[in-house]
């Protein structure tokens, strides 16, 4: 060895000698106490760190179970046992390397008493936002690096923050939505701005804002009582991930060989890297073939599927091997992490079918074990729903068991997208139109449990619901059907002001800049057009948080019929009814209602819940061209109520009902509490409630007190 080359490797030496270890790294940051699963994983990260004699000092509650090394020796794997006697505090761990000795502290917190891990449900309407493109509400942080923000560039930054929508969670209430669901806040270092290029699983992108602020906006978005959904990628991490400058195992990425070159490109100045289709280029990369069906194709070739699950995204998405035991551990663990620490209520999983089926299964399990209130939303892009059949937990056509509770359902988003517009028609060979939406939900015998599929009309990825210069009827024919239809609702950013066109797919909300010239959060900053959007919006997502039967109730949908060209459906639980009628013509229509005695049982009238027009359901219905009609159902009786003699003598078999029907017979005679009772809560209370007549010829009449 050279004198010149010698002297570094000796300096380099008694660094070590001296120094000891250093630990660059350590995740997760810290972790909590009282956990149901007692085994924490904790990755160190530093120069030949695997080569140092590990030790913990003596901490009640907490051993070593395991310490493993991989590949690198810059990774070391703890596993500790950390029992219910561990109190929180810090423990500490000692690196020794010879006589050097190196001591790093972790901390235990005690359990996060913020509310929180809520799950979300089809009584909540999710409303996704692309951070970036909401709201600038801290400009300061809008350059990093060498990276600013151009919101000419539709792929880049443009300023958007944590801040800004929590600055406008007031316009977010007042909208009636009940969830947020935020594309991936986690650090995606460079210029993409969709956030699926994650490059660090533990720290919010700072133009986002600091893991601190992303606390304080769900704490902020819970005094409001609004849910945070976070988004999560596991099937591939971000080109720029730290871990790409120095790969932990030989088995860490699926085409790790490929992964080493693409970290190096990763680490070169910006114009060599990542340019339109550069990645793809890259030699030797074996790209996924998107062919998703490979999954559950009872003829799908192996090959098929194994190229669906390990190839990769895009060259500038190394593909994560969820086989790797460290690494699968390590990102279970980072979504607990998230749920205690941020108190996140769910999460969106991107590119489910693309990740190890098994190890997907584990995660589901994990996290339902730990918060079992708890709700995950799986991306599976696929136009037809046998597959979301296919993937929710407890399918039938599944042999495996996915455990995952929420599915999406793409095949609506797109019959929607493609069909509103058209006349409805349900001619064999013609069909068109609301009668593909009936389709689509008939098909739900597939779904294990349709209540918990998620629908919407647009998202982030796929063209939005409007066209530009599109009719408002469009959107609130959308938007009705998505709010009373069975499933959990989401609405994209923008749509409920009916934002269209290609150019907005990914666009700025006007008004969430200072130097907009505009701002569409207030009614006086909207077009008349948008103003109409989203007042119908508004009306609609508001009831709808107060309605049980939408949110809770069973479904029952008539085939639209050629004569009406209508789609009628209810929505019932056990107090409420709630009718939507939906034209699917351009002409005025009158609906004859016999049809649907089965779920307007004896009730007469139905109250909008948009405009408050009390319509007359015992006589034909009219309805506007492409008119939509949301109504609650009741019974009116002004003066008196009347019912069949078979009746009465069915309702006093059962001895529960007895006394409120005598004093509602009492009420004939002038007693004073008979009408204390709610008409219908003696008429649809239990079980009866399906077997009544309507009111028939041979009736006795039961007046409100000196009526008759
Ligand atoms: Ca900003
Ligand atoms: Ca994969």
């Amino acid at each position: 060895m050279k004198a010149r080359h010698f002297l570094p490797f000796l300096l380099l030496l008694w660094c070590t000698q001296v120094l000891g270890v250093n630990v660059e790294r350590m995740d997760p940051p810290f972790w909590y106490t009282g956990m149901k699963n007692h085994e924490v994983q904790i990755l160190f990260y530093g120069q030949g760190i695997a080569k140092a004699e590990i030790g913990l000092e003596e901490y009640p509650g907490v051993r070593i179970k395991e310490t493993a090394g991989v590949q690198n020796p810059n990774y070391l794997f703890v596993y500790l046992e950390v029992t219910e006697e561990a109190p929180q505090g810090t423990l500490k761990f000692t690196f020794k390397e010879g006589k050097k000795k190196t001591v790093q502290t972790f901390r235990l917190r005690e359990r996060n008493a913020k509310p929180g891990a809520q799950g979300f449900t089809s009584a909540d309407v999710l409303y996704l936002i692309m951070p970036d493109r909401f709201a600038n509400g801290n400009p300061g942080n809008d350059v990093l690096g060498e990276w600013g923000v151009n919101r000419q560039n539709g792929g880049g930054h443009h300023g958007g923050d944590l801040k800004g929508i929590q600055d406008h969670l007031d316009y977010l209430d007042l909208l009636g939505i009940t969830a947020i669901w935020l594309n991936p806040v986690q650090f995606n270092k460079g210029n993409a701005s969709h956030g699926y290029a994650i490059s660090d699983y533990y720290q919010v992108d700072p133009r986002l804002g600091s893991n601190e602020e992303y606390c304080a906006f769900i704490d902020a978005a819970h005094g409001k009582n609004l849910k945070v959904v976070m988004d999560m990628i596991f099937n591939h991490c971000g080109s720029s991930h730290w871990w790409m400058q120095d790969i932990p195992d030989s088995n860490w990425f699926n085409q790790n060989e490929v992964a080493r070159k693409v970290g190096k490109m990763a680490s070169q100045p910006r114009p060599q890297q990542g340019q339109r289709g550069g990645w793809r280029r890259i030699e030797g990369l074996q790209t996924t073939t998107h062919y998703k069906w490979s999954l559950m194709d009872p003829h799908a070739p192996q090959s098929e599927k194994d190229v669906l699950v390990n190839g990769w995204f895009s060259g500038g998405m190394p593909d994560l091997n969820q086989k790797n035991r460290h690494l699968a551990t390590y990102l279970i663990q980072n979504s607990i992490w998230w749920i205690e620490y941020a108190r996140i209520d769910g999460i969106r999983m991107d590119t489910y079918p693309y990740a190890d089926y098994d190890f997907m299964v584990r995660w589901c399990k994990e996290i339902e074990d730990e918060y079992p209130d708890f709700n995950i939303v799986g991306e599976g892009w696929y136009p037809r729903n046998s597959a979301a059949g296919w993937w929710q937990g407890g399918s039938a056509l599944n042999a495996s068991d996915s455990h995952l509770k929420t599915v999406m359902d793409f095949d609506l988003t797109f019959t929607a997208k493609e069909e509103i517009l058209k006349e409805s028609n349900t001619s064999e060979g013609s069909e068109a139109g609301l009668f593909k939406l009936y389709e689509c939900i008939a098909q739900d015998f597939l779904i294990p449990d349709p209540s918990y599929v998620l629908t919407f009309l647009d998202n982030h990825d796929i063209a939005r619901f409007m066209e530009p210069g599109e009719p408002a009827w469009k959107l609130k024919q959308g938007l009705a059907f998505l709010l009373t239809t069975r499933g959990i609702p989401q609405i994209y950013y923008g749509t409920e002001i009916a934002m269209g066109g290609r150019d907005a797919l990914r666009a700025d909300f006007p008004g969430g800049w200072a130097e907009d010239p505009r701002s569409a959060f207030t009614p006086e900053g909207r077009t008349e057009y948008e103003n109409e959007c989203w007042d119908f919006a508004s009306k609609l997502l508001n009831w709808r948080r107060t309605s049980g039967p939408v949110a809770n109730g069973k479904l029952v949908h008539y085939t639209p019929d050629n004569a009406t060209k209508c789609y009628v459906y209810a929505r019932t639980d056990s107090q409420n009814t709630v009718l939507v009628i939906l034209n699917g013509s351009d002409k005025e229509q009158t609906v004859p209602m016999e049809r649907f005695r089965e779920v307007t049982r004896n009730y007469n009238i139905g109250r909008d819940a948009v405009t408050g027009e009390v319509v007359d359901i015992t006589r034909p219905v009219r309805i506007s061209p492409r008119g939509v009609y949301v109504l609650d159902l009741a019974v009116s009786f002004p003066e008196y109520a009347v019912f069949d003699e078979g009746l009465i003598d069915k309702i006093e078999a059962q001895g529960w009902l007895a006394e409120i029907l005598k004093r509602q017979r009492d009420g004939l005679t002038g007693h004073p509490e008979a009408m204390a009772y709610p008409y219908n809560s003696v008429l649809w209370a239990g079980e009866l409630k399906r077997s009544f007549p309507a009111p028939g010829p041979r009736a006795v009449c039961l007046c409100r007190p000196g009526r008759c």
